[in-house]
């Protein structure tokens, strides 16, 4: 039976399950993350999702990426490894434990047939944002008949592209939308907006009550790709990790705010920046 509850995951639901990192651990022991994102337009894209992983703890974090912004990722980021995209992807995927593919990709054949080879190939969870999610309604059955989990992040407009609806029909019912959505797919839905709705293959929803308008801005939901992919590495839960990195995605966004800052100038940039605070804090 499809369930309908719905939950919110508060702060104290989040600490009931922070995954504490054990004085005897090594990088491998935190999760491998392989990040797709980025080109020539959208080097930005991949350098939020990568900093943000970074910063949330995962154990290595490998950006696959056009070899043209290797160097101003590096400038960047210089903890993560490259991939270099015209490489064989089979080669990419071997080792990771969690894999993250869209942001900054740019929409064309290529983006299709990688989010299509992962499903197939890829023997991990697999989180699907931004351009990653064009061709999903094709891939329906495949991502139903997964075996390892598959976590989508649209915003309202890319759940509209998604459904044949407008932004503002999703908007209406985003309660019903996303739990649908993600029974019928059979994924961990991550509904973007104030109040982000995580919803499960089974049915739950959790409703979300950390963040701001300060992060209406390109580039935060690349933050929070790279912060989901990371948080999956260190939980053994599928729900706990994206409930988690979504919460605290949008209590880094409040602690900035508190911190006499201005929601007008508040920064994707600023999110990974006060992550380490931000968790000191919590
Ligand atoms: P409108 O026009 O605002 O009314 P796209 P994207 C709608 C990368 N980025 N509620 C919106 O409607 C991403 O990773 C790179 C309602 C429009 O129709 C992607 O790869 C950056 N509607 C790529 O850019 C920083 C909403 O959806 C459509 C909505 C494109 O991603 C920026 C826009 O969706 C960016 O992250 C809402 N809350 N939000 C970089 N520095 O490298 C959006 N819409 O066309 O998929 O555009 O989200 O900007
Ligand atoms: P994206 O549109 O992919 O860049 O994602 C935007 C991110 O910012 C998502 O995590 C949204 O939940 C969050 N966000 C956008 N607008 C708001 C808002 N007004 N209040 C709270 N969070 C927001
Ligand atoms: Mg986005």
């Amino acid at each position: 039976a499809v369930k309908s509850e719905r939950y919110v995951w508060t702060e104290k639901d989040v600490m009931k399950h922070w995954p504490h990192r054990d004085d005897n651990s090594h990088k491998g022991s935190h999760g491998k993350v392989g990040i797709i994102a980025g080109s020539s337009n959208m080097p930005g894209a991949a350098v939020l999702a990568a900093t943000a992983a970074v910063r949330s703890g995962a154990g290595l974090t490998t950006l696959n990426t056009h070899s043209d912004i290797f160097s101003t990722i590096t400038n960047h980021v210089p903890e993560a490894t490259l991939f270099d995209r015209k490489d064989d992807l089979s080669e990419f995927i071997d080792d990771k434990d969690i894999i993250a593919i869209g942001p900054g990709l740019g929409v064309n054949d290529d983006t299709g047939g990688t989010v299509e080879y992962l499903i197939d190939h890829f023997e991990g969870p697999l989180v699907i944002d931004a351009d990653g999610l064009s061709r999903l309604q094709e891939l329906k059955d495949k991502i139903k008949n997964r075996k390892h989990p598959v976590i989508i992040t649209p915003h309202p407009g890319e759940m509209a592209r998604l459904i044949d609806a407008s932004a503002s029909e999703v908007n209406k019912n985003r309660f019903d939308i996303s739990r649908e959505i993600a029974v019928e797919y059979g994924v961990y839905l991550v509904l973007k907006g104030p109040n982000t709705l995580v919803s499960t293959p089974a049915g739950e929803t959790f409703i979300n009550d950390t963040g701001n308008a300060g992060l209406a801005k390109g580039g935060s939901g690349d933050v929070l790709t790279g912060m989901i992919a990371a948080f999956l590495g260190r939980y053994e839960n599928t729900q706990h990790a994206v409930s988690g990195a979504v919460f605290m995605h949008g209590y880094t966004a409040d602690y900035i705010l508190d911190q006499e800052s201005a929601i007008e100038s508040m920064t994707a940039s600023q999110i990974v920046e006060n992550l380490e605070k931000a968790f000191h804090k919590l």
